[in-house]
């Protein structure tokens, strides 16, 4: 039976397959191989005896908190108390598109705004949606959950941004069928060592934070330029950096507001 890893305790993995939790050891001949099942790993089980048998091959995974397979990073900017940083939110983009890995941004706290701010974060999402990045307010439940489903989630953000709370409102919206690990979700502390996915209706959620602008550090010049979608445009040069090159279609479109100033200003701050 095929499964996946929804969490670990020292040797005992929790297993979901087919709707229900399997507590499995792991038996299987990749031991040999020296790999070790992560939470989010795809396994092939033996249901009658609990054994995890195959362990199949990992698209990605992730160190702090150790998690395999993530499919998509919810990025929790809050647009006040803390105030809106889109340096942040860009970093963070940047990590997270250059580990493969789709983001998703979800603003938060549009309803402290006053009118005109609200306007101006509107702007906003209309332009991190234009270059290809689903965006979404914190209210908007329904379409965060069919941008999530069937896939392996972490979310990210400062503290305060309203990680924990959009997690209380997604199980919230599940009413009836509570799945037995979203239970997970009410408990007050948990060791940060471990990690926990809770199943929220076909999406697996990590229940710890994970990524860190930080990471942007070991990323190449090139990398950075390549996780800016709008800056897939032809320049006069084919390597051009967009800093200070003659006839960069980035700058130009930069002075013509059609790039986002805050986003070629971040850019500039990766690259330096
Ligand atoms: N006004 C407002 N407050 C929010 C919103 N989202 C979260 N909060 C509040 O912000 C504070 C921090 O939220 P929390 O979910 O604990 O942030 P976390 O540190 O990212 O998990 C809490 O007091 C929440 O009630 C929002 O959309 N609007
Ligand atoms: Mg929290
Ligand atoms: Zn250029």
């Amino acid at each position: 039976m095929e499964g996946t890893i929804v969490k670990q305790i020292s040797n005992l993995y929790t297993v979901e397959a087919n709707n229900k939790l399997y507590e499995c050891r792991a038996r299987g001949k990749f031991y040999h191989d020296k790999l070790t099942p992560l939470v989010g790993d795809k396994v092939i089980i033996d249901d009658k005896n609990n054994y995890i048998l195959e362990l199949k091959p990992r698209k990605n995974y992730l160190d702090r908190p150790s998690i395999a397979n993530i499919d998509a990073c919810l990025i929790i900017t809050s647009v006040k108390s803390p105030n809106l940083d889109l340096n942040l939110l860009d970093k963070l983009l940047c990590v997270i598109i250059h580990n493969k890995i789709k983001p998703i941004i979800c603003f938060t706290k549009i309803d402290l705004l006053n009118r005109n701010e609200k306007k101006e974060i509107k702007k906003l999402i209309k332009y991190y949606q234009k270059i290809g990045i689903q965006t979404f307010s914190n209210k908007e439940v329904r379409k965060i959950t069919k941008s999530i489903a069937n896939q392996i989630i972490v979310l990210t953000g400062q503290t305060g941004a309203g990680k924990s709370t959009l997690l209380n409102r997604l199980n919230k919206e599940l009413n009836l069928a509570t799945s037995p690990i979203s239970e997970a979700l009410g408990r007050g502390v948990h060791t940060t060592r471990h990690v926990e996915l809770f199943k929220y209706k076909t999406s697996l959620i990590a229940d710890t934070p994970g990524f860190s602008a930080i990471d942007i550090d070991s990323l190449t010049k090139e990398e950075i330029k390549n996780t800016f979608p709008e800056f897939k445009v032809k320049c006069e040069y084919d390597d051009c950096m967009h800093i200070k090159e003659p006839n960069c279609v980035v700058r130009k479109l930069t002075e013509e507001k059609k790039i986002l100033e805050s986003r070629y200003q971040s850019y500039l701050k990766f690259v330096r």
